[in-house]
């Protein structure tokens, strides 16, 4: 059980990326340096213990306390943070969004809201929510702010933690090694459903990256048997959630892409057969206090009808 936080899609110890790395050896570091301390002062104890009392006159027993509360309680402590700051200094360098020789990164925004990620494309104009889809090998400048109160953005595999502030754009770099998906959660307490707060992440190669952002640049059609489904979602949903090319609410997710995300409701729900639906149903008992509203007004199968639409929006 001890070991059970060492691995695992969302472990700072498994990083695959050089801002994740830093903050690994960072760890590692602290780890080996505090255990010292924690040997030192453990047999400093035994000894103690083991050894016959010596009596002092009241002017010795100031001196030899003296003595310890300088070098336990001063020098220790100072030598370990200028140890601590000389390794961390140097490594927490290459989590900054420095100046590189070539081309500027790509940016991409991440704005936190309660409780789902909002994520945004400015070079392409892609917007996606819950989910973000990175390009392998590339570094990445991710501007970070919050539409209401303060989150925080970590994705454990690929680099450290960062808050997102209302008012303030914060930049983090990340670069992801591998493709592959990664898991992110808000890491600052933001509200009830704090930890239904799952940021999907999904590395993918340049071509498949580039593929992406293509297809999600054209407008889907809408199939005949879903026209009914859009006239229900265009002017009540619609106020709240942007379908690219249907509606243009900007309150809420935006839905462009909603089929192809690996789960609802930022990680309350696996995208599975049936979770659209059962989400439109019941997303207030599924993640209570949500920012959506119940839909009963809505008619159980026009519901069920846009879950149907909704289900065949993937880029
Ligand atoms: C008053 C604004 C509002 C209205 C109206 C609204 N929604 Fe939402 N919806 C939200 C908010 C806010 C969320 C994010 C909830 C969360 O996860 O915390 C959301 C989440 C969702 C999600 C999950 C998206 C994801 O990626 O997790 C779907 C799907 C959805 N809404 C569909 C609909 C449909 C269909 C309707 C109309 C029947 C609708 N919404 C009406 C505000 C609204
Ligand atoms: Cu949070």
């Amino acid at each position: 059980m001890l070991l059970a936080g060492c691995g695992g899609p969302q472990s700072t110890l498994a990083p695959d990326g050089p801002a994740a790395q830093a903050a690994a050896w960072l760890w590692w570091g602290m780890f080996v340096w505090f255990g010292l301390v924690l040997l030192l002062v453990a047999s400093l104890w035994l000894v103690a213990w083991r050894r016959r009392p010596r009596s002092y006159d009241a002017e010795q027993a100031r001196q030899v306390g003296l003595r310890w509360i300088l070098a336990g309680g001063v020098l220790l402590p100072g030598l370990s943070i200028l140890v601590l700051l000389a390794f961390g200094i140097p490594l927490g360098l290459r989590m900054l969004p420095l100046p590189l020789g070539g081309p500027p990164p790509l940016r991409i925004e991440v704005t936190g809201h309660q409780w789902w990620w909002e994520v945004r494309y400015p070079e392409t104009g892609v917007v996606t929510a819950n989910q973000l889809i990175l390009p392998v090998g590339q570094p990445v400048d991710l501007e970070l702010a919050s539409a209401d109160v303060i989150h925080a953005f970590w994705v454990p595999r690929l680099g450290g933690k960062l808050d997102m502030l209302p008012g303030r754009r914060l930049t983090m770099r990340l670069r992801a090694d591998r493709a592959g998906p990664y898991r992110g959660q808000c890491a600052e307490f933001c509200g009830s459903q704090h930890a239904h707060m799952v940021l999907a992440v999904e590395a993918l190669e340049m071509a498949d990256f580039n593929a992406w952002q293509a297809a999600r640049r054209v407008e889907p059609a809408v199939a005949r048997e879903h026209a009914a489904a859009v006239r229900a979602f265009r002017p009540y949903c619609g106020e709240c959630h942007r379908v690219a090319g249907i509606s243009d609410g900007r309150r809420a997710p935006d839905l462009s892409d909603v089929g192809a995300r690996p789960g609802l409701g930022a990680g309350t729900l696996e995208m599975e057969q049936g979770a659209m639906r059962r989400w439109l149903r019941e997303h207030q008992r599924l993640k209570p206090y949500n920012g959506m509203p119940r839909h009963d007004r809505l008619p159980e199968d026009t519901l069920d009808a846009i879950a149907a639409w909704l289900e065949t929006l993937v880029p």
